[in-house]
């Protein structure tokens, strides 16, 4: 792939980089974590009331041994563009990639190419979802696209550029290729090693040994469950990533095998009952689904399982469907019980990744690993559980702009259990690894090394504003084109462009404005109260100056 001689192996070889006791040698090898919609709210070391009913001892081991950052962000809150982000430490406008599909500027550097060049072994495994192939990487293992939850195929360079079917569940297997780049490296050289898993992305489909756990525990639903989005923009209501009306009993909820089921002989009874009210099959499943868009059945839901998952599968889903079908539930009681299951598979997905995350943990201290890698755990964007009434992401809104971030650096100097509130944000990533590999940033990338944070030593002049710009609309969810700016208190959002769909003839050009102290849950928009106009005034002139120093072209 690449000739130029490993710069770095030989200041590892003469120790040149070492600096006294307390920051450990450079180059460390950097293991870098990243899920698919793991919001903050599910990882128990973050203390939020859902997690504290589902912990994850495996994630919070690696905050009470590093740092858990509470104000990490994204730049755009979509799965493509933040990966693109992660790879180019640009912000999506700089690397071409501003929704998902086409657009990465692959004639823009990796952190993996300079990883590499430098002399590392970097290996990723899992979604990679970028439309270009994983540069500046010895070793992958993709998914195609979105990928598998379950018997998923991989592409790697033995595979002749053809996916192919693995048996088994997509986190594990992700982390068995993790795992087998570790066994097959050299061990003399240092290492990048990008985890990148499926879950828990939509339609959060659990591993078999954990279809019934929760299944009796009550989660609190969030305060916003039922927010009618009044002082808001249009964008807060016109999208469409409600749970009463956008997330599908079939594919999401997965009652599809209750459906089917009931057409046979077992579900006679339940069949005729509906069918008394004069239902046919189809209008059967659009009852299920008031919207009548969702076409996945059991079917299409199961069809890559084996027998044996199969059968894991419809003896747990097969009694709640049941019950629910009986209950006949309707308005908020449906979608309180749509909220109930939908947050149970999710949890469930999240158990697997805080199991596998602490094998990949082992396995780094049974090989004495821990004492010279940085360990990330983040992901690609965080995700509503019910907040605002929604599930899904995009929306400069904190829970799916802020994403878990937790850091674990070795050496004495390090943090240990400590909480940072720093202003951190994805394009920070590549100038992490970069100094982690004692490799100096390019002056192109926009992002900060977070090492010095890592050791109490935030720099002089760390950033007070943060810059967000989503771009995929119109598209699934139709949430509104929106750039904004926070900083440690406030935050600033415009809406704009043109209305499609639904939205047709409602071109949109609009801001917020909120108090993140007094009003944490963003219900209440300040914009043109006359007591915040010089707050107000202050954001707009730095988001204006954002524009302008970033280039950005659309507004
Ligand atoms: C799919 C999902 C959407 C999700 C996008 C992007 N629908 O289209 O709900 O917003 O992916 O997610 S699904 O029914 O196909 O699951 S991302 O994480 O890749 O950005
Ligand atoms: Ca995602």
């Amino acid at each position: 792939m690449n000739t130029r001689p490993p710069l770095l192996l030989a200041a590892l070889a003469t120790g040149v980089a070492a600096c006294g006791h307390e920051t450990p040698k450079k180059p460390l090898n950097i293991v870098y974590i990243m899920t698919d919609d793991h919001s903050f709210q599910t990882i128990s070391a973050y203390g939020h009331p859902i997690s504290k009913l589902a912990p994850t001892p495996h994630i919070d081991r690696l905050a009470k041994e590093g740092v858990l950052f509470r104000r990490a962000f994204v730049e755009n809150s979509l799965s493509t563009p933040s990966r693109a982000c992660l790879m180019t430490g640009l912000y999506s406008h700089q690397n071409g990639q501003r929704t998902l599909g086409k657009g990465i500027d692959t004639a823009k550097t990796f952190v993996s190419e300079l990883l590499h060049d430098a002399g590392y072994q970097t290996a990723v495994t899992g979604k990679w979802h970028l439309q270009c192939r994983p540069k500046g990487f010895d070793f992958y293992y993709v998914l195609n696209d979105q990928g598998d939850y379950y018997n998923p195929a991989f592409k790697s360079p033995a595979s002749g550029g053809k996916y192919i079917r693995e048996e088994g569940y997509a986190t594990t297997l992700i982390t068995d290729h993790a795992v087998e780049f570790l066994e097959t490296r050299d061990p003399d050289k240092p290492f990048g090693l990008f985890v990148h898993h499926k879950a828990p992305h939509r339609n959060w489909m659990p591993e078999g040994k954990y279809l019934n756990l929760y299944e009796d525990v009550e989660f609190p639903y969030p305060e916003t469950f039922n927010d009618d989005y009044h002082t808001r923009c249009a964008a807060a209501a016109s999208q469409e990533m409600t749970i009463a009306k956008d997330m599908t009993l079939l594919a999401d909820l997965k009652t599809g095998g209750l459906i089917d089921a009931a057409l046979q002989a077992a579900w006679q009874d339940t069949i005729a009952a509906w069918s008394a009210k004069g239902l046919n099959r189809r209008q059967i499943y659009e009852q299920l689904t008031p919207d009548g868009r969702s076409v996945w059945g059991w079917q299409q839901l199961t069809n890559r399982m084996t027998p044996e998952q199969l059968d894991a599968w419809t003896k747990a889903y097969y009694g709640r469907n049941k019950e629910f079908i009986e209950q006949q539930l309707q308005g908020e009681e449906l979608t309180r019980w749509k909220y109930r299951q939908y947050l149970k598979d999710y949890l469930r997905c999240i158990k697997t990744i805080d199991d596998e995350v602490g094998r990949l943990v082992k396995y780094l201290e049974d090989h004495d690993l821990l004492k010279n890698t940085i360990i990330v755990y983040t992901s690609d964007q965080g995700f509503y559980m019910g907040e605002h009434g929604w599930f899904d992401k995009r929306f400069m809104y904190e829970e799916s702009f802020r994403t878990p971030l937790i850091i674990r650096y070795p050496g004495n100097g390090a943090l240990r259990g400590i909480e940072n509130d720093a202003l951190v944000q994805n394009i920070d990533y590549a100038p992490t690894f970069l100094d982690a590999a004692g490799i100096a940033k390019p002056e192109s990338m926009t992002g900060a090394s977070l090492l010095p944070l890592l050791e109490g030593k935030t720099p002089d002049g760390w950033r007070e504003y943060l810059y967000y710009h989503y771009y995929e609309y119109p598209s699934v969810h139709q949430v509104r084109r929106q750039d904004g700016v926070r900083d440690a208190r406030y935050k600033l959002i415009h809406f704009y462009g043109e209305g499609f769909g639904k939205d047709k003839g409602h071109d949109i050009n609009c801001n917020e404005l909120y108090d993140l102290q007094t009003d944490p849950n963003e219900l209440h928009n300040l914009y043109g109260e006359q007591d915040f106009a010089e707050v107000s005034a202050r954001l707009q002139k730095r988001l204006e100056q954002f524009r302008t120093d970033l280039k950005v072209d659309e507004y």
